[in-house]
This record gives C-alpha cells, structure tokens and sequence, in this order.
C-alpha cells in the first residue's frame, strides 16, 4: 500500500465488487501514515471523479435503543429484494466508550451482514466528530465506488452527529418510540425539522393505539412546519420489525422519496451542496491540523495568546494575527 500504483489497483477491486478490496480500501483511509493518507487521497479522488449519481443516502438518528440498527437491517434486506446493494456505516464520535453498542449492532443486523449483497461498517473511528465525520464522508465515496447504490448511515453518538450526518445524506430518517412526544421541544424540535420520514417503531401489540396517536401528534405538528427545500412532504409512519407489512410501507415510502428527488433534480442540488460542506469542513480540520502541528512542540504558547486575550492585553484580531503570523497564512489582504 505504500506506492501510488497500489491504490490503482483497489480501485479496480472496487469497480469489480470485490470485498476484500473494500476492507483495504477502507484500512487506507483510517491509516495514519503519510503515505497511506496520499494513496487514499489519490483513490477517493478517483472515486469521487467517477461517481454515480443514482444512489441513495439515507441518514438515520433516534435515541438508543429506539431500534435504528434493527430497521436499517430490514430496510436494507427489502432493498437487497429488489436488486440493490447495501452498504450501512454508522456514525459514533465516542466509539471508544460505547464498544460494546457496535457489537450490538452487528448481532443486531445479523442476516444483513451476511448476505453478500451487503457491507456493514459498524464505525469509522476517530476522536472527534470532524475527524469521524470525514471518514465516513470517504468510506461512503468508497462504498459506491464498490457499486453500493443504497447508503444507510446510523447515528450512534448524541447531538451534534445529527447534524453531521444530515449534510452528507439524501434523506433523513428520524426514530421515535410510541408515546415520545417531547421530541418536538428543544433541540429534538431541531431533529424533527430535518426528518423526510418520521418512524414511530416499536408500534405493535398493545402499543399499537398509543403509536398511532403518536404518529398523529407528529403529522399535525409537522403540518406546521414548513415543507423542505426539496419540496417533499415528509410523512409520519409508524413500524414494527415484527410486521413486514409496516416495513414495505417505509421502503415503498423512501422510494417515493427517491422518486420525488430524481424527477425535480434535487438530487443534484444535494450532491452539489454534499460535495461544497465536505470541501468547508475538510479545509477546516486541515487548518485545526496545521495549527496543532504547528504549536505541537510548544502548546503553551497559545494558551499564553489566549490567555492574554482573556485580560484583554491583546485584541482576538491581533492574537489570531500572530497565530496566523506563525502558520505562514498570509491574511493581511483581508
Ligand atoms: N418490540 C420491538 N422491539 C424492537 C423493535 N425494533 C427494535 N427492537 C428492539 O430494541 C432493541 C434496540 O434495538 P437497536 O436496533 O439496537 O436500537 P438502536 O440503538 O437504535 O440501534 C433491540 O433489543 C431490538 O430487538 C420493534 O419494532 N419492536
Ligand atoms: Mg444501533
């Protein structure tokens, strides 16, 4: 993996649909080595050049437990059905800590995981929710240059993944259990906002009434909410993994979704608006790199600027100056 050939050659495994090219593939982007993080450059650059536009991104949140690792397994084996191929990547800032969620989820996607038609990726690792956000933004290029056309990316950490997840995606699902109505104060309202197709799960035996209030409650709520930018609707539904019937529904509902993006070409907008936030956020974390990289070797000497800030012997204008001053970034034209 260490010459650039090399990655010629996992591209070519991609496009053919060989697995074991895609796990190296996905090594290559997690590496640190300079070496491996340009042959991986150079191969999502290939991909990324080459990509084809008829796949669909869906994002998935909803808080623990609420069932999203078991409903991206059946929406994933309808879609597989139908003649598509599945990738599911998940998306977890605390990785280190919740290890034992990730086990959970691949037993929870058991029949998923081994159908050949289908790739799961528990978690990109990686401290911190850039860090992780990028990663999987490269594994997704990856996964639909080895010919995945449905890509179902799983919140697992809290917050600000939502969010994260949202800008690389296509459509957002939103989980909520029967009876959970205070998703729509707070910051949860936020969440609701963004959802193309809200999922009341777990709506079976005795829960079913409650579930279908539920879902009522949310339909006249977000009858109040403006409709998306894509001029979709997005639609209230409720789910069980032990009714197949409620599963069709949804997939029959993310396909009229797809249907409605492909006929008005949102879906360009989207990929367009995917692309530019990647290119934002990716020439963000390089600058945080070159500032920590820069101050590696001496720390103190940017708490000693901000520290002075603080007291205000120093304007932010000037400290930002100096740091920039040291990072040979020129800002002076500004
Ligand atoms: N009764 C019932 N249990 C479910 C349903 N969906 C998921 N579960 C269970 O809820 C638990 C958590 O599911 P999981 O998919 O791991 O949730 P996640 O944390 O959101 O990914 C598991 O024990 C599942 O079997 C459902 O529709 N009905
Ligand atoms: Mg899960």
């Amino acid at each position: 993996m260490r010459q650039n050939r090399d990655w010629k050659e996992i591209y070519k495994g991609l496009k053919d649909g060989n697995r074991v090219q895609l796990g190296i593939a996905f090594s290559l982007i997690e590496s640190k080595r300079q070496a491996d993080r340009d042959a991986a450059a150079l191969l999502i650059n290939e991909c990324t050049r080459t990509s084809r536009q008829d796949t669909l991104r869906i994002g998935i949140t909803g808080s623990p437990g609420v069932g999203k690792s078991s409903v991206i397994e059946k929406l994933g084996l309808a879609a597989i059905a139908e003649g598509r191929k599945v990738a599911v990547l998940a998306i977890d800032p605390s990785s280190s800590i919740s290890g034992g969620s990730i086990l959970g989820d691949k037993t929870r996607m058991q029949e998923l995981s081994a159908n050949q038609r289908a790739f799961i990726r528990p978690s990109a690792a990686g401290k911190t929710l850039g860090g992780v956000a990028k990663t999987t933004r490269e594994f997704i290029a990856i996964c639909e240059a080895a010919t995945y056309d449905l890509i179902l990316v799983e919140t697992v950490g809290v917050g600000q993944s939502e969010t994260a997840v949202y800008d690389m995606t296509d459509m957002f699902l939103f989980l909520v259990l029967p009876g959970a109505g205070d998703e729509l104060q707070g910051i949860k309202r936020g969440i609701v906002e963004m959802a193309d197709l809200l999922v009341v799960n777990k709506s079976e035996k005795d829960r079913k009434k409650l579930a279908s209030q539920t879902a009522l409650d949310y339909r006249n709520a977000l009858h109040l909410l403006r409709v998306k930018d894509s001029g979709w609707k997005p639609a209230v539904k409720t789910h069980s993994i032990y009714d197949s019937e409620s599963t069709s529904a949804l997939w029959k509902n993310i396909k009229e979704y797809e249907d409605h993006i492909n006929s008005n070409n949102y879906r360009l907008e989207l990929r367009r608006s995917q692309q530019t936030k990647w290119f934002d956020e990716l020439l963000q974390n390089e600058l945080l790199e070159k500032l920590f990289s820069t101050f590696k070797n001496k720390p103190s000497d940017l708490e000693e600027l901000r520290s002075r800030v603080s007291k205000m012997e120093l304007s932010p204008i000037m400290a930002v100056r100096k740091i920039m001053d040291r990072l040979e970034i020129n800002l002076k034209h500004q």
